[in-house]
């Protein structure tokens, strides 16, 4: 990889600028712009720690959030100026007559996204080199001034109406820190930036997401930026009221990596007082710089946590990784694609971990996704397919239920669920399968609507008598796919041993995973 910053450095500062950006940014929103009702709880001080479990457990998505969520799988498509020279961070002085896809066609794109299972495509409309992938009326370093399509071009309309006529979503990556612009560093270009993400919200149709990059380096005056994240904000919910903002915003965090590999416990509420201006003046940027930030540690919602917050929030985590070494195109890397197995590793450690998986697929410089990434998706399709064609619990007897009240376990309807008595200290659902089956694949999926509750489960299986572990967890969340040797039995139950309040299970399944995916 040609790249100007090394991986190491671009990723500590990254981390930084991150934590810093959304520590930085969020206080300054108002409560009724950003947070719902729903998605946002204060503690009181006199509150009492089971008083802040209740509320924890209470705290529920925004219906953005929970659209967001229900995608589970999104890409991302990099490309720009960088799939021309070869980079991953251009520094802006690039001459825009090298910019010429000849090939180009964003149907391909969307429809090898589609036929891969995602849900929404987001494009790297300008990316930190600050080239425009559309005729921005504010900026010359666009493909308005490259011999693409004479200058005519415009990828971000041809990407939209690619997206809407597969019928998925569209979201726009705009990069913050803009390497080219003059304005960068001065308060003008504010105004430049609002200018930019008006045109992008106002000619395309639906936007789904918005992705601001952490990332805010020096710009062309030394200086460094201060963003008004809050006007961002605003115009946002302003023009695009359906769209979530992520990373550095409100709705969507950033999991902390960028593997594809999100946390075993991942909680979907989490304490908002990094988002208050005291926690800003507690740490200075200098104290901060390389110091693990809280959006990298690994437990940032269990009970330890939350009952020393001031506030609560639904900020769930979103898993970003390319499907190659570099989130641009680089030739050098088509035999570094990952496999289909990988990506089901990836699959079951972001998706199966109540995160939605973000994964990037970079086109070439003909503009169009190349063979080996197109041959791994339809892999990694296959394996989804045949892994989750039948739950073979479908149609179990419950212990204690009749088949009605069971189904909905098994329906497939994330916003049906099996109510449990109240004050049950711990939850058992026993299972009879009408024979023996095989299976090393457990989902559980927790109804959002009704909050995040099972913090500690264990999965069993009757053999010659006895109650055996196949799989153990603690948070569930969305979905949750745990992997584990290859059982056979007709009895399994489920015993979740500690929840926030009554457990709201929506979904539970077994399956039997593809070969080479162990
Ligand atoms: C990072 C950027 O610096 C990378 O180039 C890439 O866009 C990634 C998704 O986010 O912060």
């Amino acid at each position: 990889m040609n790249n100007n910053v090394s991986t190491a450095n671009r990723y500590k500062r990254m981390v930084y600028i991150l934590g810093c950006s959304i520590m930085t940014v969020l206080p300054q929103m108002g409560k009724a712009q950003i947070f719902t009702d729903k998605n946002f709880v204060k503690i009181n001080p006199t509150d009492t720690e089971a008083d802040i479990i209740r509320k924890a457990a209470n705290v529920t998505p925004s219906a953005r959030q929970l659209r967001w969520q229900q995608l589970e799988l999104t890409a991302f498509i990099h490309f720009g100026i960088n799939t021309f020279t070869n980079k991953e961070w251009g520094d802006g002085s690039e001459d825009p007559k090298i910019f010429n896809p000849i090939d180009l066609d964003a149907r391909q794109w969307v429809k090898v996204c589609k036929d891969a299972g995602f849900k929404l495509v987001i494009l790297t409309a300008k990316h930190h080199d600050g080239f425009c992938l559309w005729p921005s009326k504010y900026t010359e370093h666009s493909l308005k001034n490259s011999p693409w399509k004479q200058g005519k071009g415009d990828i971000v309309k041809e990407t939209a109406e690619a997206c809407k006529e597969f019928g998925i979503g569209f979201g726009i990556y705009l990069s913050p820190w803009d390497r080219n612009s003059s304005y960068f560093g001065s308060m003008q270009y504010n105004d430049y930036f609002i200018n930019q993400l008006t045109e992008l919200l106002s000619n395309y149709g639906q936007i789904d997401e918005v992705w601001f990059d952490g990332a805010n380096g020096e710009g062309p005056t030394g200086k460094k930026q201060v963003y008004e994240y809050q006007r961002w904000y605003n115009l946002i919910r302003k023009l695009q009221p359906k769209a979530t903002i992520a990373v550095s915003g409100p709705d969507v965090r950033w999991v902390g990596t960028e593997t594809g590999y999100g946390r075993e416990t991942e909680w979907s509420v989490v304490p908002a007082d990094q988002m208050v201006p005291e926690a800003i003046a507690a740490n200075s940027q200098k104290d901060v710089e390389f110091a693990p930030r809280d959006l990298m540690s690994n437990d940032l919602g269990s009970r330890a946590k939350i009952t020393k917050a001031k506030s609560l929030v639904w900020y769930p985590a979103e898993i970003d990784v390319s499907i190659r070494p570099g989130w641009f195109y680089h030739p050098t890397e088509d035999a570094k694609v990952k496999s289909p197995e990988k990506l089901m590793d990836i699959y079951y450690s972001s998706v199966g971990r109540n995160g939605v998986l973000l994964l990037n697929i970079p086109p070439d410089t003909r503009g169009l996704i190349s063979e080996s990434d197109i041959s791994s998706l339809k892999g990694f399709r296959s394996h989804i397919d045949q892994t989750f064609a039948n739950n073979l619990l479908k149609g179990a007897m419950l212990k204690g239920s009749n088949e009605k009240k069971a189904n909905v376990l098994y329906d497939r309807k994330v916003h049906t669920w099996l109510k449990t008595k109240p004050n049950e200290s711990e939850v058992v659902m026993e299972f009879k399968m009408d024979k023996v089956q095989t299976f090393d694949l457990l989902l559980l999926q927790e109804n959002l609507e009704i909050g995040q509750r099972v913090e500690q489960f264990v999965f069993e299986y009757k053999n010659d008598g006895e109650w055996k572990k196949a799989t153990e967890g603690t948070t569930i969340g969305f979905k949750r796919l745990l992997r584990f040797p290859s059982v056979r039995a007709n009895e399994v139950r489920l015993r979740i041993i500690s929840s926030r309040l009554n457990p709201a299970i929506a979904e539970i399944g077994l399956y039997q995973r593809t070969a080479g995916t162990k």
